[in-house]
């Protein structure tokens, strides 16, 4: 006799690599959208213990307490801002996310989208593609890696692997975040002012979510000074955008190269109007062999946990307390 299949739910863009994943061993239902959720029974409502999310989506508390026996989200990406943290820690729901499997990958878009900005990798492309190298040599360049000191906002496992390529680059590297990072011998700063006023470049990749909102403001970016250049690959709620495009529409810095947007994929039309900019569709982990292995823990966490074993990567704040 087979014991009955655990239902789980695959929400939002539907992966085969995750549909089939989940499918040997779970009974998978998918919703797509909000939508879609809606339109889930309340019977099958009822059964389905595990959901898989991607970031597309929002795990919010409407859409967990849809489903009273759920026992674990796990969630797509290394950020969970998308995810109601509070209220699964409150109903002893686990969530977990896929850390460690993107992180070089995103390491290297960062550093690359770096040194687009300052070398105008896609203003030079440009150039050539359109005829003007057969007329006149491209224009040097104002940007370079050289000379410059980088401050990391967010100094987790990303920003650490971002720090080392930059370190093998000999550039040197501070730190702000709101604690020190264990066994991190850089220079950290408490205040992100500081920081701003000590150095010329910001990388930002500190988690998203209302403890990280708009902290790189005006002053913040008014402090890197016309040299100033910010790459950012965390979430586009972390920088003031506005204050952003007046900055780099004012001259007041040299360039930014962002990954991610407030409002996405809705990116400002000043923002697009911009050639002191390098704008990227959120592509840091958006690799074949990145995006499989991400996906993989998606299905290995919900795998492990109903087969009796801790989920693999749980997120700080919903620790597992077992059945
Ligand atoms: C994904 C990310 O692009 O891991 C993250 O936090 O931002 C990216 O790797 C994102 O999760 C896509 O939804």
């Amino acid at each position: 006799m087979s014991a009955e299949k655990i239902d789980v739910l695959a929400y939002g863009q539907s992966k085969k690599l995750v549909t089939d994943g989940l499918s040997s061993m779970f009974t998978v239902h998918a919703a797509e959208s909000r939508g879609d959720l809606d339109r889930i029974s309340p019977a099958i409502a009822e059964r389905i213990k595990g959901v898989a999310v991607n970031g597309l989506v929002s795990a919010d508390k409407a859409m967990m307490e849809k489903f009273p026996k759920l026992e674990i989200v796990s969630s797509f990406g290394v950020g969970y801002d998308h995810v109601d943290t509070a209220f699964a820690r409150d109903h002893n729901i686990i969530v977990t996310n896929t850390p460690d499997v993107l992180t070089e990958e995103v390491a290297d878009v960062a550093l690359g989208l770096l040194i687009a900005t300052l070398r105008e990798f896609i203003k030079a492309d440009r150039y050539l593609r359109s005829g003007q190298w057969t007329k006149s040599n491209y224009p040097l360049t104002v940007g370079s890696l050289r000379g410059r000191t980088v401050g990391m906002v967010g100094m987790g496992r990303i920003g650490q692997a971002i720090a080392r390529r930059l370190e093998a680059s000999l550039v040197p590297v501070v730190y702000h975040s709101r604690r020190p990072a264990e066994g991190v011998a850089n220079k950290h700063y408490p205040n992100l002012v500081e920081m701003a006023k000590a150095v010329d470049t910001l990388v930002v990749i500190t988690p998203g979510g209302a403890a990280t909102a708009k902290i790189v403001n005006a002053e913040v970016i008014d402090a890197l000074g016309p040299r100033g250049v910010i790459v950012n690959l965390a979430r586009g709620s972390v920088i003031d955008e506005q204050a952003l495009i007046a900055a780099l529409k004012d001259g007041k810095i040299l360039g930014a190269g962002l990954d991610v947007f407030a409002n996405e994929p809705n990116v400002p039309d000043e923002l697009k109007a911009l050639q002191n900019t390098v704008l990227l569709p959120h592509v840091g982990s958006a690799s074949v062999v990145t995006r499989d292995a991400m996906d993989q823990l998606v299905v290995d966490n919900l795998r492990h946990w109903f087969s009796g074993k801790p989920p693999i990567t749980p997120i700080p704040e919903t620790p597992v307390k077992g059945r």
